[in-house]
């Protein structure tokens, strides 16, 4: 192969990959029929905290994706309505003994 050809083909990998990476993006973060819910969580202190309050959120069925931030006392959580509500996440989060969560500042998106 010579270098131009093997120029074009790495742009076009690249083009795909580039539009591959936009559309499952668009897929990840508003899937349709989910919703986003904010929790206020007491008690984390460190980068594990993120990790056991992520984990225990996951662990619900009907959570789609999950994140937690220590330091902005914080869980996002995008979820399906039908199958899992805010107060279960609060259940599952409060279950783990260390920390108290409650919906952040009464806000379910
Ligand atoms: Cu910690």
């Amino acid at each position: 192969m010579d270098g131009r050809l093997i120029k074009t083909l790495f742009v076009f990998l690249t083009a795909v990959f580039l539009v591959v990476g936009i559309t499952n993006n668009n897929q990840a973060c508003c899937s349709e029929g989910t919703r986003m819910v904010a929790l206020k969580i007491e008690g984390m202190t460190c980068a594990s905290c993120n990790v056991a309050v992520k984990i225990a959120l996951k662990k619900l069925d009907g959570v789609v994706e999950a994140t937690a931030n220590y330091k902005l006392g914080r869980a996002e959580v995008e979820y399906v309505p039908e199958k899992v509500t805010p107060q279960q996440m609060i259940e599952a989060i409060n279950k783990i003994g260390k920390y108290k969560a409650s919906i952040y500042n009464g806000v379910v998106a």
